[in-house]
């Protein structure tokens, strides 16, 4: 930590914390655990993943030999909406993530998981960031909506608001479901990148599934080591995307003098989908 309470980027990192990819230098060994990561979940994910989740797919073609080079998929990446994924050593300072994604730059840890750590790890690898966010950056609606919200974290940085962005960010571009005609799909990173919560998400009877709504969303706190408790349901990722456009400085106030939700719980004013047993949370986690 430097002196004006900046963190400094690591030895080697850039001074907005990027790193180069260096493709070249991943092992064969590494490249195996993407490609069985990823047969695992694209055998999974159709029926389940949101059409602009498995769209991107296919238009980044991430399955080819193993762990994407960032530089081939940012051409079509940039051609699409104009995001690229830049490689950082791991989770970055806050004020530095929201620039980046401000920029349109999604910052992407550049080291993969070890084959023991197949099913949870505590830090975004590149699996979690490159195959769980970057096919939905694809999307033009949800491009808008990320730097938007790269935006609105500057500003929330700024006001000192950065727990109620956090809940945003967290209940919909880590856990959010959409609304579709064919049902609910996921389109939040973290679900589609675990297997077992690509299942959980959807079919347990366990969690609450309610109607988004932002000021609801920023009074529910999380929990970042298990399954969520409740999924928040957005009707179209253009409404997401609307939700941006609110007066965040009067949602602040408002927001000061309101109690949490407890992360259980299920207001009357809530759009229930399901209302969860809460079994999961009561059984005390993964069984
Ligand atoms: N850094 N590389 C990286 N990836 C993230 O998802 C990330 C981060 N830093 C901060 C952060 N996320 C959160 O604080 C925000 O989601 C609010
Ligand atoms: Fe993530």
């Amino acid at each position: 930590m430097s002196a004006d309470g900046h963190n400094l980027p690591p030895p080697g990192a850039r001074a907005d914390w990027t790193i180069d990819q260096n493709w070249d230098r991943y092992t064969a060994a590494e490249h195996q655990v993407w490609i069985k990561l990823y047969e695992r979940q694209s055998a999974l994910l159709p029926g389940r993943a949101c059409d602009p989740f498995l769209r991107g797919l296919d238009a980044l073609d991430l399955h080819r030999a193993g762990i994407p080079d960032f530089a081939r998929i940012n051409e079509e990446l940039q051609r699409l909406t104009g995001w690229t994924v830049v490689a950082v050593p791991g989770l970055v300072p806050d004020d530095v993530f929201f620039e980046h994604l401000a920029n349109r730059r999604f910052p992407a840890g550049h080291f993969i998981r070890k084959p023991e750590e197949l099913d949870y790890l505590q830090e975004p690898d590149v699996f979690h960031d490159v195959f769980g966010h970057v096919p939905m950056l694809t999307d033009p609606t949800f491009a808008d909506y990320m730097q938007a919200y790269g935006e609105g974290g500057l500003r929330a940085l700024h006001l000192g608001q950065l727990h109620n962005l956090a809940r945003l960010y967290w209940y919909t571009v880590e856990f959010g479901l959409l609304q579709t005609p064919a049902g609910l799909r996921i389109y939040g990173a973290g679900i589609v990148s675990s297997h077992a919560e690509s299942i959980f998400a959807l079919d347990d009877p366990s969690p609450n599934r309610l109607g988004f709504d932002l000021g609801r969303v920023m009074r529910t706190p999380y929990r970042i080591d298990d399954f969520q408790q409740v999924y928040f349901v957005v009707p179209s990722l253009q409404a997401l995307l609307d939700a941006t456009l609110a007066d965040f400085g009067a949602l602040y106030a408002w927001l000061g003098a309101q109690p949490d939700v407890p992360i259980d719980a299920v207001l009357p004013s809530d759009q229930v989908f399901t209302r969860g047993t809460q079994a999961y949370a009561k059984a005390g986690g993964r069984g």
